[in-house]
């Protein structure tokens, strides 16, 4: 344990008590954590969530809001100064404009606080009227959980590792060449530096791009504000006979090591370690129309995402946690308003079983985990229609593209998941019996009544379980 982790240790430890002292007078906070890979849903999970905190008509299965327990909520700043607040404004004005349309990428850790009057139920609440309870929701990309497995890994190991995933693959052939053409026992030249960590990273977007999720590190493909900085100057040599002082070898390993103390543990000290609540939010349909490949290969990153989640998986991060963990995660696919009803209990099963792999490796250690689909921006309805004699459950909406109205089957999700999964894990190219299409629907133009947020999927369902027991 060094000097830098002894001061992480007491910094968490003083914010620990001062975090329950204002728990037990003040008023308390319950921090959400929002993350998924990219693509996923998190912004339109959060933008439609707050619209529906702020107006409940459309959350009968949040019991707060349907008992009346919630008496008012309100949008605050919120206490982290330091970091980007979530620019809920600007997204909801996207999804609900004259023209609507879903709202750009964002790239980095992001943060909103929504305030509670909340008059609690039995004797306690006559006699203690309305408190405030504070919801901080965080939203960050499921690609820096899986940096933590860096921390446990020198540079020597991780660049062995990273080179070997790479040897068989057709697209490294430019990371390859580029690495053939290097000394690392010769003296650093930055040029050359600074052409190897782009070769790196064009590696690992095009890794990417085929469907790969061990695309570490994190902030290569998103660097927000890090871009071009030394720490993301880096890239993995093969180890070379002799390392002497000042060559490219050491000054790569500095770097390396300079990305796991600047960027990967103060993400995890700073965010990850506050998070009372988590949802995860899964694009399985999306991978499941991609087909098998791309379905094993988010069972493989959920496996790695979930692991930060696991006590004990990481020495410097349990001490950072102080025994503290996550209460409840609550594992969501997205985008559920693609398929008809009938099928949304498919999708969940196909979830499950996506973690149960995750689930059986991980203890939790009694943190609550369910898994739910849900849609947080419907922007279809469902209509069945009659086809030769047959019919079919499809749904409806505006297409992405075209902008015409359009009705859309996407194919009949087996009962048993295990068929998916198998397909996965055997490395099949297609799904052999089925076919599966997925359509863009832009979001629907709303005319939304006043107390009514917008239209979702299970969206009240999933605040129940995320922070129900919080609100009443
Ligand atoms: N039909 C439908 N599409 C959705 C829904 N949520 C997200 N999408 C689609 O998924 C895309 C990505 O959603 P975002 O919320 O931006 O995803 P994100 O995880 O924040 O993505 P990054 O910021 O790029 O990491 C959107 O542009 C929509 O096309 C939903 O509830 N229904
Ligand atoms: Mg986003």
């Amino acid at each position: 344990m060094g000097i830098g982790d002894i001061a992480d240790g007491l910094a968490r430890g003083v914010e620990g008590i001062g975090a329950t002292v204002s728990d037990i007078f003040f008023e308390p906070v319950v921090r959400l954590g929002v993350t998924g890979l990219s693509r996923a849903g998190k912004t339109v999970f959060i933008t439609s969530l707050v619209a529906n905190l702020l107006d409940r008509g459309r959350m009968p299965q949040l019991v707060a809001a349907s008992s009346g327990s919630i008496l008012s909520a309100y949008l605050q700043p919120q206490p982290d100064v330091t970091v980007p607040r979530f620019d809920y404004e600007t997204h909801l004005a996207a999804l609900t404009g004259d023209t609507p349309h879903w709202p750009e990428s964002t790239r980095a850790v992001a943060q909103l606080r929504l305030s509670f009057r909340v008059q609690p139920g039995g004797l306690i609440g006559a006699i203690s009227g309305p408190r405030t309870v504070h919801l901080d929701i965080v939203d960050y990309p499921g690609e820096w959980l899986l940096d933590l497995a860096l921390l446990d890994k020198s540079y020597a190991d991780w660049s062995a590792e990273t080179l070997a995933r790479a040897k068989s693959r057709d697209f490294a052939e430019g990371l390859h060449a580029a690495l053939r053409g290097a000394d690392a026992s010769a003296r650093l030249d930055e040029p050359v530096a600074k052409t190897l960590a782009q070769v790196f990273t064009t590696y690992l977007q095009a890794a990417r791009a085929q469907g790969f999720s061990d695309c570490t590190p994190g902030r290569f493909l998103l660097p927000g504000e890090l871009e071009g900085s030394p720490v993301l100057t880096f890239a993995p040599l093969p180890r070379p006979a002799e390392t002497p002082r000042g060559s490219l070898w050491r000054e790569m390993e500095r770097r390396y090591e300079a990305y796991k103390r600047e960027v990967v543990k103060p993400f995890f000290r700073d965010h990850f370690s506050r998070i009372d609540r988590q949802i995860v939010l899964v694009d399985a349909l999306g991978a499941i129309h991609a087909g098998p490949k791309a379905v094993e290969d988010l069972r493989y990153a959920m496996r790695e995402i979930l692991s930060a989640f696991r006590p004990g998986r990481n020495a410097w991060l349990s001490q950072i946690l102080h025994g503290r963990r996550v209460e409840r995660i609550l594992f969501a696919a997205t985008k559920a308003d693609h398929l008809h009803h009938r099928q949304h209990g498919r999708l969940t099963a196909i979830m499950e079983a996506l973690l149960r792999d995750a689930k059986d490796r991980a203890d939790f250690a009694g943190a609550r985990t369910a898994a739910m689909s849900v849609a947080a921006y419907r922007a279809t309805v469902e209509e069945t229609l009659t086809h030769e004699g047959e019919t079919l459950d499809c749904v409806r909406g505006t297409l992405l593209d075209s902008g015409k109205q359009a009705a859309f089957y996407p194919g009949e999700l087996p009962e048993d998941p295990a068929r998916i999964l198998a397909a996965a894990r055997s490395g099949q190219e297609a799904w052999l019996d089925a076919d599966y299409r997925i359509m863009r629907f832009a979001p629907a133009r709303l005319i939304l009544k006043p107390g009514e947020g917008p239209p979702h999927i299970r969206l009240d369902k999933a605040a129940e379980f995320l922070i129900g027991d919080r609100l009443t």
